[in-house]
C-alpha cells in the first residue's frame, strides 16, 4: 500500500514538474531587451494595366537574421520573410501574378476573400517550381484585414512557417471616410504575430509536438524582441495570428483598456471596449490604443484563455505562457490624436429562418468505420478525413446556410471556411456579444462547444472546382482535417464531381 502511494506520489509530482514546464518554461519568454526596431512589411499597390490592377508576387527562398549572429533559413514573398501587404479596393478588378521559385509546389490562398474557386489557391490550384499563376477577381467585400499564405496539401504547415504569408488588406468608401489612424507603419501598424523554434545554429525547427508545431520565441512581422515608436496619440494595430497553431490571449502588460474595431470580415458596428483579444491560428483583430498619456507598454500574451478548456489548454500548452510580443513606446504628438468613431459599420444580422439548411460540422471524434487515428492521420470532421478526390458538401448557390460546428474531442480547434464571411448566431445556446457580432471566416470551437454560424452563399458556383474548410491548426490540416464543398446553381443536376478533381 505504502509503495502504491509512493508511485502515485511520484506520478503526481513528475506530472506537476511537466506541466509547469509546458506552461512557465517552454510557452514564456520574459526578460526581452526590446531592442530591434519592428519590421514594416513593403506596402504594394500594384500597377493599373488595362483597367486592371496588377499585382506580382514571387515565393523564393532566403535567410535572415533574426537572432543576433545567427542566419536562419527562410522563404518569402517578393523578399525572404514574410510578404508585402496587399492594398486592394473594393469595386477594383485586380490580377494576382503568382511565380513560384520554390525548388518544390506550392499553392497561394487568399484567406477571406470572396473568389471564385477557381482563384482561391487551394490544394487544387498548385503551382509547381518556376511556373506562374494568375488569379483574377473582382474586389466587392468590405474593408477587411485578409492576409495571403500557402495552402498545398500536407505541406502548408511547414511552407508557412517558412514564412510565407502575408496581409491583404481592403479599403472601400467606409472605411475612407471613417476618421481612424491610416498612415500605415506609423499610426496603422500590421502585425503579424508568430512563434518560431530555433536550433542552436539559428535554423527554424518544424517538430510536431502535441499534433502540431509551437515555438517558445516570438517573432512579430519577422522580428525577434522588438520595439515600436508611435506617436503618444491613439494607434491603430492590426493584428494576425500567423502562427502554425498557438492561439494568443492578447492584452498590455499595464492591463489598459483599448478598442476592437475590426474581426477577420470588417469593422464592428461599434468600438469595443476591452482588454484582451482572443486570436486562434488565422484569425485578425484590429484594435485601438491610446498612447496620449506617453506611457510605454508591452503588448503581450496572456495565460487565461477564457474560451479554451483548461485540461485540454494546459497539457497543449496553449495561450499558458505570458509571451512578450512588442515594447510600444511612445514619442511626443505631431498632430492631434483621432478620436474614437461612434459608429463603424452596419451589420444586418441574419436570421436563423432565413436558412435553407443547416449543416453539422463534427470536428474530432471518431473516424468514420472506426479506422484508427494514428501518425500523420488528424482528428477528422464529420469522421472523415481530407481526400482531394471527394466532395464532402454541395451549397446550392443563393442559399444562406447554418453550420453547427460542434467539437466533442479534448482540444480546441479554429475552424475556416474557404469563400465566405459568416456571423456567429449562437455558442452553447447563447447569442454572441462583443467582437463574435462580427463578420467571422474562422471561428475557435473550444474542447465542448457547440457553435451555429450563418452565411449567404451569394456568388461563384463551380460544378467542378471546390473551396475547403478546415481547422486552422496547419498541421491538423496538413493531416487532414479539412473537407472539400462545392457551390452549384442545382445541386440535383450535379453529374460525377469527383473526376478530375485533382486538375482544376
Ligand atoms: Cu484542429
Amino acid at each position: 500500500m505504502r509503495r502504491v502511494l509512493m508511485g502515485l506520489l511520484i506520478v503526481v509530482v513528475f506530472s506537476v514538474a511537466v506541466s509547469y514546464w509546458l506552461i512557465f518554461v517552454r510557452a514564456t519568454n520574459g526578460g526581452l531587451a526590446f531592442d530591434n526596431k519592428l519590421l514594416i512589411p513593403e506596402q504594394l499597390f500594384g500597377t493599373v494595366v488595362d483597367g486592371r490592377r496588377q499585382f506580382h508576387l514571387t515565393v523564393d527562398e532566403g535567410s535572415r537574421e533574426f537572432l543576433p549572429g545567427k542566419q536562419t533559413p527562410t522563404a518569402g514573398v517578393n523578399g525572404p520573410y514574410l510578404g508585402p501587404t496587399v492594398r486592394l479596393r473594393r469595386g477594383e478588378d485586380v490580377d494576382l501574378i503568382v511565380r513560384n521559385n520554390l525548388d518544390e509546389m506550392t499553392t497561394m490562398h487568399w484567406h477571406g476573400a470572396h473568389v471564385p474557386a477557381r482563384m482561391d489557391g487551394t490544394p487544387h490550384q498548385k503551382i509547381q517550381p518556376g511556373e506562374t499563376w494568375t488569379v483574377s477577381f473582382e474586389v466587392h467585400q468590405q474593408a477587411a484585414p485578409l492576409w495571403y499564405h500557402p495552402h498545398p496539401h500536407g505541406t502548408t504547415g511547414r511552407h508557412s512557417y517558412q514564412g510565407i504569408a502575408g496581409f491583404m488588406w481592403i479599403d472601400d468608401d467606409n472605411s475612407e471616410a471613417l476618421d481612424l489612424p491610416k498612415t500605415y507603419g506609423v499610426d496603422d501598424i500590421p502585425l503579424v504575430i508568430q512563434d518560431r523554434l530555433f536550433d542552436d545554429d539559428g535554423a527554424f525547427v518544424f517538430a510536431i509536438n502535441q499534433g502540431a508545431v509551437y515555438g517558445d520565441t516570438m517573432l512579430i512581422n519577422g522580428t525577434w524582441s522588438p520595439f515600436l515608436q508611435v506617436e503618444s496619440r491613439r494607434i491603430r494595430l492590426r493584428l494576425l495570428n500567423g502562427s502554425n497553431a498557438r492561439i494568443y490571449y492578447i492584452g498590455f502588460d499595464d492591463n489598459r483598456a483599448f478598442h476592437q474595431i475590426a474581426t477577420d470580415g470588417g469593422f464592428l458596428e461599434t468600438p469595443l471596449q476591452t482588454n484582451r483579444v482572443t486570436l486562434a491560428p488565422g484569425e485578425r483583430a484590429e484594435i485601438l490604443i491610446d498612447f496620449s498619456d506617453g506611457a510605454e507598454a508591452v503588448l503581450k500574451s496572456y495565460p487565461e484563455a477564457e474560451l479554451l478548456d483548461t485540461i485540454g489548454s494546459f497539457f497543449v500548452g496553449l495561450g499558458n505562457g505570458h509571451l512578450e510580443l512588442l515594447k510600444i513606446v511612445p514619442q511626443p504628438a505631431k498632430r492631434a490624436s483621432h478620436a474614437l468613431p461612434e459608429r463603424l459599420n452596419t451589420i444586418s444580422r441574419i436570421k436563423a429562418s432565413d436558412a435553407a439548411k443547416t449543416r453539422p460540422m463534427v470536428l474530432g471524434g471518431p473516424l468514420q468505420g472506426g479506422g484508427p487515428a494514428g501518425p500523420g492521420v488528424g482528428p477528422p470532421i464529420n469522421g472523415k478525413i481530407m481526400d482531394m478526390e471527394r466532395i464532402d458538401e454541395v451549397v446550392r448557390l443563393g442559399d444562406t446556410e447554418i453550420w453547427e460546428v460542434s467539437n466533442p474531442g479534448g482540444q480546441a480547434h479554429p475552424f475556416h471556411i474557404h469563400l465566405v464571411q459568416f456571423q456567429i448566431l449562437d455558442r452553447n445556446g447563447q447569442r454572441p456579444t462583443g467582437a463574435e457580432l462580427g463578420w467571422k471566416d474562422t471561428v475557435l470551437v473550444p474542447a465542448g462547444d457547440t457553435v451555429r454560424i450563418i452565411m449567404p452563399f451569394d456568388r461563384y458556383a463551380d460544378p467542378e472546382v471546390p473551396y475547403m474548410y478546415h481547422c486552422h491548426i496547419m498541421e491538423h490540416e496538413d493531416a487532414g482535417m479539412m473537407g472539400q464543398f462545392l457551390v452549384v446553381e442545382d445541386p440535383q443536376k450535379l453529374g460525377n464531381v469527383t473526376k478530375n478533381l485533382q486538375h482544376k
